[in-house]
């Protein structure tokens, strides 16, 4: 086994910082020690394998990023990362587990498709690795295979008020899943936007020649994110499920989820980083087609109405308790240039999956989230919504060992094709200037980024299976 020593950095939990050294023997980490600390009389610099000296800088647990689709079918085309391109990606950026989701398809058996998913995964990852289940049949087989989740190390499903034909569960649906879900103790995801009357506003606007990226966050508005989420937390409040409200954007259904935390109801909430920097009318209103690279789901919101400000103070107080990316990439050559004349065909997704960490340290540098909040909303805060506290999320002895050191003097800037790791023709991101730089990132105790360069392996990471919901009595 290999040991390695991390020296003289700042290590920074969700609830603190101290000046510690860690002690990494093989994949785990064995102690948190003072700087400079002999074990029967030696120094340890000099009986470990490795030093790395992170003086000045942050040690900090990987990132967790809990929403991913690696090569997820959509609109007629495929997410252009797969695993091996978007977990070698996320470790660039300081991402040590992603946690993807499964599709199970119309008219598909559920076991068949998360089969499908580990086939993909499986021997390709850079980092660790685990998966939701989306349900996009909901049956009575469908239903019943739920129940088996918790055996396979899966603990959540994810369900969609949008894309009729496709994803969509129907009330009736979704109540009998939210049942299921809470009898077998997993977490109901929801993509809450009201598809049926977006598909209509939709149609209007491209009757009326209103054609361009911009008019989807205009057909998919922010009272019909409002309304799905209220309703969702109202059918979870009906079946006792757990619910957590994936990828919200709006600052209406912020309130909606404040109202029901507040209430004591057991309802959770992710934003993006796209939610919280870019805006309908700067990207997805960009000239010509270039608005493209921005549609997602739910879209950007407007900067008028000032849906930003309230995302990030909804994270400084925990209305919103973490940041995933909903990294779903695809290029403008070939997949979002299907889109061209009709926005309706665009493929939604924005490829993030890389710059999560940067991004959110960011906030931290305009003083909009403290260094301790960056940790658990990125980190500690999704892995004990998943069900991996305790091996991941944490700088402890016995957790994986799991760890970025970040400088802060450093400098990101996240551009153009050739300096990111994403397989993308170009990049969301593209001119975002980042006041601190990921050094060195360790998966399962192996050094997988450091000096500027990429040390692993794909197969290097593993699936992890998870426990219920951490927040959960
Ligand atoms: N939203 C996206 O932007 N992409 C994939 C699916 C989704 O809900
Ligand atoms: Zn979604
Ligand atoms: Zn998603």
């Amino acid at each position: 086994m290999t040991t390695t020593l991390i020296t003289g950095g700042t290590v920074v939990s969700a609830t603190g910082r101290n000046t510690a050294d860690i002690l990494v023997d093989g994949e785990r980490i064995v102690a948190l020690l003072q700087p400079g600390s002999t074990v029967l009389g030696a120094n340890l610099t000099e009986t470990v394998d490795t030093v790395i000296d992170a003086t000045g800088k942050y040690v900090i647990p990987g990132g967790i990023d809990a929403h991913t689709h690696m090569s997820m079918p959509f609109g007629g085309t495929t997410a252009s990362d797969d695993f091996e391109t978007g977990t070698r990606a996320a470790a660039w950026g300081g991402t040590t587990t992603i946690i993807d989701f499964a599709v199970q398809k119309f008219g598909e058996r559920v076991q068949d498709s998360l089969q499908t998913w580990h086939d993909m995964a499986a021997g390709q990852c850079a980092i660790d690795y685990s998966f939701h289940q989306i349900v996009g049949d909901v049956n009575d087989e469908s239903l019943s295979a739920l129940r088996g989740l918790p055996d396979e190390g899966i603990t959540s499903f994810k369900l969609f008020m949008a894309y009729p034909g496709v994803f969509y569960s129907d009330d009736a649906q979704i109540v009998r899943a939210m049942q299921t879900g809470a009898e077998t103790g997993l977490m109901t995801m929801m993509h809450a936007e009201n598809g049926p009357a977006i598909d209509v506003l939709a149609a209007q606007l491209i009757a009326q020649g209103k054609t361009d990226p911009y008019y989807h966050g205009i057909a998919r508005a922010w009272q019909l994110e409002e309304e799905a989420t209220h309703r969702a937390i109202m059918l979870a409040d009906l079946t006792g499920a757990p619910l957590y409200v994936v990828h919200v954007s709006a600052k209406q259904a912020v309130a909606q989820l404040a109202t029901a935390r507040d209430r004591g109801a057991n309802v959770f909430g992710e934003t993006c980083p796209q939610y919280l920097y870019l805006s309908l009318e700067e990207n997805l209103g960009a000239p010509g087609f270039d608005g493209a690279k921005w549609v997602c789901s739910t879209p950007l919101r407007s900067a008028q109405q000032e849906h930003q400000a309230q995302v990030w103070q909804a994270l400084r107080t925990n209305d919103l308790q973490m940041v995933s990316t909903d990294h779903c990439p695809f290029c403008m050559k070939g997949q979002k240039d299907m889109g061209l004349g009709d926005f309706t065909k665009i493929p939604n997704g924005i490829g993030s999956v890389e710059h999560r960490m940067d991004l959110m340290y960011q906030g931290v540098v305009d003083k909009r989230i403290t260094l301790e909040r960056w940790v658990e909303i990125t980190s500690t805060t999704p892995a004990r919504m998943f069900g991996l506290y305790g091996r991941k999320g944490v700088l402890a002895p016995g957790a994986d060992a799991d760890i970025v050191i970040y400088d802060p003097d450093g400098h990101t800037s996240i551009g153009l094709n050739k300096t990111h790791h994403m397989n993308l023709d170009h990049s969301a991101w593209e001119g975002y200037e980042i006041d601190g730089h990921v050094d060195t990132v360790l998966a399962r105790g192996k050094v997988v980024i450091d000096d500027g360069a990429y040390h692993g392996r794909k197969g290097d990471g593993s699936f992890v299976r998870r426990d219920p919901c951490q927040y959960l009595t």
